[in-house]
């Protein structure tokens, strides 16, 4: 029996797929209201493929639970909030299910801590806890740090055909859990020593931190210059060994805008390019909020004739945190400007902001310049309503301006 603790973004997912491949798992979480959406079948948010999976994990017999289980085998994928100001991250959450788990865990059983962490987590804050309950009860128990590795928006797909990794202690463990994880993972699982994956973990958001950055920092170059950045890139890139990836309004989620600072908090001395990045992309919503001050004083649009479409840390999801649009919000608030209006057809929470539109016709009747910040298949499929708008785009999605006579600005 698997049971893994925490059923949100990451562990909901896992839960479902471990159950759906013949796995007999009991998914728990604290949140009595989250396992009761669940007992009913329901999935508490949007990812492509999730619902039909929840439908063979309970023909298998999921079930869910508040209570941790007794059993040999845990997996935990509760989040690691971090400081703001320190960038630190907090581990409390993980010690806590830890040590609960181990408060029900028979002898010689398995942790396996998927949540991401900062190197040296474990070791330092996790294990010290495993050690001191094998004293006390008189048992064994194995740690095992195997960081996920899906995209939000794509997890299911990725959950089954993305490599992973297997950080262990003790070789034979590592082997232990790469079968259960065989049972879905269609592709390679690497078993390493746990430093190795705390930090391979983390230093994959960072690559994509930096490669982003370059790509932003373009952007703000091309636009001193009066150069388009996107046929730029797209010239750049046709030679064989440039790959540049898309500038945008910044850099949101849980991940990306995080793991780079756990690097910069432990190596401050070493890490200059890893924290410029993470600058640069920090610096993105105000650069879109001066490039929205400039298109209004050109096109003479007032503050409460401009809208910002999109909400969400990016296209096709739910999830708003960190997003480039709060960030913005966030700069103006600080510099006590009232807040400008937003619409997001993704996100049913219609209380994140002051000015939040539930309908878009209304939204576009009352802005007269509209701010894409999020590519949404939603915008790109309705992009002509935009016609007679004033448009900034900061993701290069809406085609054919000239045709239909947008006025269009880039980043
Ligand atoms: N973004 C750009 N330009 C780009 C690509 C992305 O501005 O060319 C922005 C997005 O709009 C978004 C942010 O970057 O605001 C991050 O989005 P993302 O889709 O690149 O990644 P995440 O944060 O959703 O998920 C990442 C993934 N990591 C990598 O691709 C290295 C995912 O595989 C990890 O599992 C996840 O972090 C995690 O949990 O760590």
């Amino acid at each position: 029996m698997i049971n893994v603790i925490g059923l949100g973004y990451i562990g909901l997912p896992t839960a479902l797929m471990l159950g759906a491949r013949g796995n007999n798992v009991v998914g728990t979480d604290i949140n009595a209201d989250r396992i009761k959406t669940l007992k009913k079948g329901m999935v508490p948010f949007e990812e492509k493929g999730i619902k039909d999976l929840f439908e063979e994990a309970r023909e298998n017999n999921i079930e869910f639970t508040t209570e941790y289980i007794e059993t040999d085998l845990y997996i935990i994928t509760v989040p690691t909030p971090y400081d703001r100001d320190t960038k630190k991250i907090d581990p409390s959450y993980i010690q806590q299910s830890v040590k609960t788990a181990l408060g029900k865990a028979l002898d010689e059983a398995i942790i396996v801590v998927e949540s991401t962490v900062s190197p040296g987590t474990i070791d330092k804050y996790i294990l010290p806890i495993v050690e001191k309950a094998e004293e006390k009860q008189g048992k064994t128990f194995h740690l095992v740090h195997a960081p996920e590795r899906i995209l939000p928006g794509n997890m299911v797909h990725e959950l089954q055909y993305n490599s992973r990794t297997v950080g262990c202690y003790d070789q034979a463990v590592g082997e232990k859990v790469k079968e259960v994880y065989e049972t879905f993972c269609e592709s390679e699982i690497i078993i390493t020593d746990i430093r190795t994956a705390e930090m391979s973990k983390v230093v994959e958001n960072t690559y994509r931190d930096i490669n982003i950055a370059f790509a932003n920092e373009l952007a703000q170059i091309a636009h001193f210059d009066n150069l388009n950045v996107h046929e730029i890139i797209r010239i750049a890139n046709k030679h064989p060994r440039v790959n540049i990836l898309n500038p945008g309004p910044g850099v949101g989620g849980h991940c990306i805008s995080v793991d780079p600072w756990f690097l910069v908090g432990d190596y401050p001395e070493i890490t200059g390019l890893i924290k410029q990045a993470r600058k640069i992309n920090d610096s993105m919503p105000s650069f879109v909020l001066k490039r929205i001050s400039e298109v209004m004083e050109e096109k003479n649009i007032d503050a409460t004739r401009v809208g910002l479409y999109g909400l969400t840390y990016k296209a096709n999801v739910d999830d708003i945190r960190e997003s480039p649009t709060l960030q913005l919000l966030e700069q103006q608030r600080l510099h006590l400007a009232p807040e400008l209006k937003v619409y997001d057809p993704e996100v049913n929470n219609f209380e994140i902001t002051k000015n939040q539109y539930e309908d878009f016709d209304a939204f576009l009747e009352n802005v007269d310049l509209v701010v894409v910040m999020v590519a949404h298949d939603h915008i790109k499929e309705n992009q002509e309503l935009l016609k007679n708008k004033v448009v900034i785009d900061t993701q290069n999605i809406i085609e054919n301006h000239d045709e239909n006579n947008y006025k269009l600005f880039g980043l």
